[in-house]
């Protein structure tokens, strides 16, 4: 007995301390709360969580580019172009069906009723039209400059600014407002960006240092993709680069096999130090409960149900076991509320519990962690809806389904940060003649939904890798998997 406990522990000693940290880091958060920390202790408190961040972040770039250049480089023409046609369609259509869920789901529960407005005016304001939006959508994917555009949070050119009331130092602290622009002396606006601010509405606003450094991980992810396949028509010219890629993703890999052992410990701080920083919970109430519940319903009826079924329906294969797999990859995308910093840990679940071809894992895990975001997705349809039931604003059929084709692409356009999906909101909201004002209904949820919903994004991910190793078993059975390390040869 003795024995067998000894063994479990061994084999899933980093899951069960993971899922004790993510306890721990709750309890405390609630604890320290009555303690009324300042925020300088706060902030001191939140440092091993940052780090924790920053470890994460500081792989993404490595990881992405070599994995999918040598991913991609590593099979051939008919065989990479057949795995991305697969890959994108199967993740639009995931990611639509997502949408459907959440329109059905917030049609049912109807959260909006508990929370309507007395003197609705159902003359919406479209700031920005829906072909803008859509455009700077597709503007965001090729950044001028590529290392740049890792680490800037880009959002859409002209995002309207959510109207900010004038926030006292006290409360401005814990408050977030996601979307801010840069204003001059008189008012008008000359540049947005998304960033984690604490304070007063004037002029040129700082994002507080170890905040909001975005990742557009989508234009690296094109670039490296574009590359990887370039490669893999050089043959033996390409061949350094392509073993100088596995070598690097070989080595990404062995730092994180490494840090995952700071990750409990650092999963308590940031779980704590998020909750120190929320808003009063109990100012959350009956209206945004409702919200809150309705996004939660959608989010399991589609992640632990619809996506497993797929999962079953096409590999034949249990999805519980592939999900007991990657557990501890979703609750670091719980403890982060980021896919893209997520993604290391996803690689390692998916390599070494699941032992996904890391062909497969090299292409669809970084895909897919930029453009496919089921949760993003059925979250802005239901918050979408729900500012409209808010407002008393009758939507009809083709509302509907603008609705549905703007989260999809929305959530598309997202990066893989905290809470990219409320930003990105707009588009949808503006698609319909919403008022994105409204948007501040909704933070006081928002950090502890975009938890859950990135969750649901990461497995989705893995779920889809799972699913293309089978689909694409047959193209890998005669291909060589790695041409020889640079590294292997010395
Ligand atoms: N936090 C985002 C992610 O990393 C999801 C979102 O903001 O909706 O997937």
């Amino acid at each position: 007995m003795l024995a067998r406990a000894k063994d479990v522990c061994k084999r899933n000693g980093l899951l069960i301390l993971s899922v004790l940290s993510v306890i721990i880091g709750c309890l405390l958060g609630f604890f320290l709360r009555t303690r009324r920390l300042s925020q300088q202790e706060i902030s001191y408190f939140q440092f091993p969580g940052e780090l924790l961040m920053r470890m994460l972040k500081m792989l993404i770039l490595p990881l992405v580019v070599s994995s999918l250049m040598s991913g991609l480089a590593a099979l051939d023409a008919k065989t990479s172009s057949r795995l991305g046609i697969i890959t994108i369609a199967y993740y639009l259509w995931t990611t639509f069906v997502a949408v459907i869920v959440g329109i059905v789901m917030v049609s049912i529960i109807h959260p909006g009723g508990a929370a309507q407005k007395e003197n609705t005016d159902q003359s919406g304001k479209p700031i920005m039209s829906s072909a803008d939006a859509l455009l700077d959508l597709i503007r965001n994917m090729f950044p001028a400059n590529l290392v740049e555009a890792t680490f800037k949070q880009y959002r859409t050119k002209n995002t309207p600014i959510v109207k900010t009331g004038k926030v006292p130092p006290s409360e401005s602290i814990t408050h977030r407002i996601l979307v801010y622009g840069i204003q001059d002396e008189n008012g008008s606006n000359i540049q947005n960006f998304a960033l984690d601010i604490t304070p007063p509405p004037e002029v040129i606003y700082k994002s507080e240092p170890g905040t909001s450094e975005g990742m557009n991980v989508l234009g690296i992810v094109i670039f490296s993709a574009t590359m990887g396949i370039m490669l893999g028509r050089m043959g033996t010219s390409g061949v350094p680069v392509v073993s100088f890629c596995q070598c690097l993703n070989e080595s990404v890999m062995k730092i994180v096999a490494v840090s995952v052992w700071y990750f409990p410990f650092g999963i308590v701080f940031l779980i704590a130090g998020k909750i120190l920083e929320m808003d009063d919970p109990t100012a959350i109430g009956k209206k945004l409960g409702f919200y809150a519940i309705t996004v939660v319903c959608g989010l399991v009826v589609h992640g632990l149900f619809i996506l497993p079924m797929m999962y079953l329906f096409i590999t034949k294969k249990n999805p519980i076991v592939f999900i007991r797999g990657v557990l501890q990859a979703l609750l670091i995308a719980l403890a982060t509320s980021s896919s893209s910093a997520t993604l290391p840990i996803t690689f390692k679940c998916l390599l070494e519990n699941n032992h996904i071809d890391r062909r497969i894992a090299r292409f669809v895990l970084p895909v897919g962690a930029t453009i496919n975001m089921d949760g993003t997705a059925l979250y802005e349809a239901v918050a979408a809806i729900f500012i409209a039931q808010v407002n008393n604003y009758e939507l009809d059929f083709g509302q509907i389904i603008t609705i549905s084709i703007t989260a999809t692409a929305a959530s598309i356009g997202a990066a893989g940060i905290p809470q990219a999906g409320l930003v990105t909101m707009v588009i949808v909201l503006t698609s319909v003649g919403l008022p994105t004002d409204d948007i501040t209904l909704i933070i006081a949820v928002d950090w502890a939904l975009d938890r859950f919903r990135t969750m649901i994004n990461v497995l989705g991910d893995a779920l889809a890798a799972g699913i293309m190793a089978h689909i694409c078993r047959k193209d890998f059975e005669n291909q060589n998997d790695e041409v020889p390390l640079i590294c292997e040869t010395k």
